[in-house]
């Protein structure tokens, strides 16, 4: 792991090397105001992703990788690895650069002033996709792209009240959450959602809220350590599929039934979790979905031209049930 994590942090030091090299030795020369041309030729966007954290990350770079090209914009793409710091690396260079637009995935929801003024200095919008900002001054950024965090928990603690009216009236319904990545706006968002629904259900409880950071193995971890803390859990709200299919692993470890022993409810909607929820082994599905590339090339070329766009454009996304016939759900693609 250690070589590995050596190799890519090599990777990203030569990146920002020959970023800042080429930068140098020419800044790329802007058309004159409004120049750009309109059939996205020349239309230069600097992508700041978070890492690969999840197979929903995977899938989202590949969105983001194959509109660029189909919309002929070229990309300075850069992968964070899970470091804000190099976030705001990359959005730098890009700023020296001058690209014509700057999108990022914001990996937490604070810290971006300085470096989103520095960009607004430079005359470079900026579109904020997948996850939301806090800040202040709203005019530091154009628009906002991606998942409706907040609504997918909600959805979650809806699917509860459906499904625990099927049940006989019983004792409390002991919760266990799996939460993302702490301090981003997917994680406050679901959790926020969640408990929104519940609040006025008192049946419902949360004995137990963990951060498994969106990560298989660290929500197999998780799971070892909460079926060793607990005795009695009914449900587990895992805000993505990617820390649910640890928690699979480690409920099988120890015999335990998923979807019967303990009713699960999971985020993302990638296959691995479609295809559980085919077997039983979890009970509701909500989608997020990761696909924001051509949303993001379309804004992109607005942007670059100069014209308005929304502030905020939540994709399209369902949510699937142990009750639904998915037999022709098309492959997720991820
Ligand atoms: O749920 C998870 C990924 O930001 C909404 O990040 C995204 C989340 C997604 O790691 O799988």
């Amino acid at each position: 792991m250690t070589v590995k994590r050596g190799f890519q942090s090599i990777g990203l030091l030569l990146f920002f090397c020959g970023l800042a090299a080429f930068t140098a030795c020419q800044k790329r020369e802007k058309p004159e105001e409004g120049g750009v041309s309109t059939d996205h030729k020349g239309i230069i966007l600097g992508f700041s992703q978070i890492g690969a954290e999840s197979a929903w990350r995977t899938c989202n770079t590949r969105s983001v990788q194959e509109a660029a090209e189909e919309a002929g914009i070229q990309l300075l793409f850069s992968n964070a690895e899970q470091k804000q710091e190099n976030q705001i690396k990359a959005i730098r260079s890009f700023i020296a650069y001058q690209v014509d637009v700057i999108a990022f995935v914001p990996i937490v929801s604070a810290g971006w002033g300085n470096v989103l003024r520095e960009a607004k200095e430079a005359g470079i919008p900026v579109l904020v996709t997948d996850r939301k900002i806090d800040i202040q001054d709203e005019s530091l950024y154009a628009g906002f792209i991606g998942t409706d965090s907040v609504q997918e928990g909600r959805a979650a603690a809806e699917f509860l009240l459906k499904k625990f009216e099927t049940l006989p009236p019983g004792g409390p319904v002991r919760i266990v959450e799996l939460s993302g990545t702490v301090h981003s706006s997917a994680a406050t968002g679901r959790a926020q959602g969640f408990r929104e629904v519940l609040k006025s259900h008192p049946r419902f409880e949360i004995i137990y809220s963990e951060s498994g950071d969106f990560m298989r193995s660290k929500g197999l971890e998780l799971m070892r350590s909460v079926l060793q803390t607990f005795t009695q859990i009914d449900v587990i709200f895992s805000h993505n599929d990617g820390m649910t299919l640890g928690v699979l692993d480690a409920m099988k470890e120890k015999n335990l039934k998923p979807g019967t022993d303990i009713i699960i409810v999971t985020v993302d909607a990638e296959q691995a979790a479609i295809d559980a929820l085919k077997r039983g082994e979890i009970n509701c599905v909500i989608e997020c979905n990761p696909k924001q590339g051509p949303g993001i090339m379309e804004l992109a070329r607005k942007l670059a031209k100069g014209e308005p766009i929304p502030r905020q454009i939540h994709v399209e996304e369902e949510v699937f049930y142990e009750w639904d016939d998915l037999s022709g759900l098309p492959p997720r693609g991820y």
